[in-house]
């Protein structure tokens, strides 16, 4: 199950109709855009499960692996100037199934002998299944669901005596959003919290390309184009989802998956690409009539950004939404990094 990242930009209405609005708002548009959150249908998010496990996508290993080797210290940092008893409450942004969250919550309990964890998202299955996962593998941890959308409602923090708030917000998920709207995410999330609470952020870091750098462009390329096609049919299930909800009738092989590296905005693209000059046909439906979308070949439908960080960068967002880093930790190859921030 993938981090639950994205909102319908429509009203509060049903997945469909948020779709045909999304469709029609995205494909009208010049360029063309389709909203990333569809990416996450059944099937969208069986294959984004199965990019988190390929080769070139380093990311989500990249990141275990700094927990692995820096829980004790992030768990301690974040601690600090507690009471002898005051405990870390951890919660979790767009928590989906948690697994890495296993790692940070083995050594909390470790550390305070126990702890209460608030996954939030807004997936109930993916709650239902973090939560039987983590009673069943760690003794130690009361889990608190939250089913919310964390990107438009407040978040409903539920506050214990005595302790401090952790939050995680991990996954790189806040690189999907563009600056503001990152920015934004990070504000609700620092009005529910006290001074002295922490965050803990999951960034992609940008290519380093010094001399000693590892990470270059074409890391990122590979990463978000594999060589076994995975993530190609996660970019183009979009449209079989366009297909199934909407009637619309996409040729699939008419468009091929397309990913740049933009160095200006620091963000890899994906997009579809149009291979014919062609026409496509949305029936009518509860955002409004029926329309067609003609492409020119070559033209392409932009679908994800996803931000890459500097540590500056970072510092910068975490300090427009008020926290102020405490301390970031990166793996051997600098490819992520792992901030811990205090509200201010
Ligand atoms: C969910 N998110 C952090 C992923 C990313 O790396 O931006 C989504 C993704 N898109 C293609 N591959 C993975």
């Amino acid at each position: 199950m993938p981090p639950t990242i994205f909102a319908p930009d429509a009203p509060l209405i049903s997945t469909t109709d948020a779709v045909a609005f999304e469709a029609r708002v995205g494909l009208t548009a010049t360029p063309k855009t389709l909203s990333p959150w569809l990416f996450y249908d059944e099937a969208g998010s069986r294959l984004f499960e199965q990019i988190t496990e390929l080769p070139e996508y380093y990311l989500t290993r990249t990141e275990r692996g700094i927990f692995a080797a820096n829980a004790d210290e992030i768990l301690c940092e974040a601690a600090l100037g507690q009471g002898p008893s005051g405990k870390l409450t951890l919660i979790e942004l767009g928590a989906g199934t948690a697994t890495k969250t296993g790692i940070l919550l083995a050594e909390a309990v470790r550390q305070q002998g126990s702890v209460v964890y608030q996954p939030v998202d807004v997936s109930e299955t993916a709650l239902a299944e973090a939560s039987e996962n983590i009673l069943a593998n760690i003794p130690g941890v009361t889990v608190r669901s939250q089913v919310a959308d964390y990107t438009r409602e407040a978040l409903p923090l539920n506050r214990l005596p005595e302790t401090r708030t952790l939050a995680l917000y991990i996954g790189s998920s806040i690189g999907n959003f563009m600056p503001e709207d990152a920015r934004d995410v990070l504000r609700n999330l620092r009005a529910q919290l006290l001074p002295g609470d922490t965050l803990l952020l999951g960034t992609d870091l940008a290519p380093n390309g010094g001399p000693n750098g590892n990470k270059t462009a074409a890391t990122l390329l590979a990463a978000y184009d594999d060589a076994a096609g995975v993530t190609a049919a996660f970019n183009l299930n979009v449209l079989t989802r366009l297909n199934r909800d909407l009637k619309a009738d996409f040729a699939l092989a008419n468009f091929k998956h397309r990913v740049c590296w933009n160095p200006t905005q620091s963000r890899i693209e994906m997009h579809l690409e149009s291979v014919i000059a062609q026409r496509v046909h949305i029936p009518a439906n509860s955002s409004g009539p029926a329309f067609v979308v003609d492409f020119a070949r070559g033209e392409t439908i932009h679908t994800e950004n996803s931000y890459k960080f500097n540590s500056a960068a970072v510092e910068e967002l975490l300090s427009s939404a008020n926290f102020k880093k405490t301390k970031s930790w990166e793996d051997p190859q600098h490819l992520f990094a792992v901030t811990l921030a205090t509200a201010v």
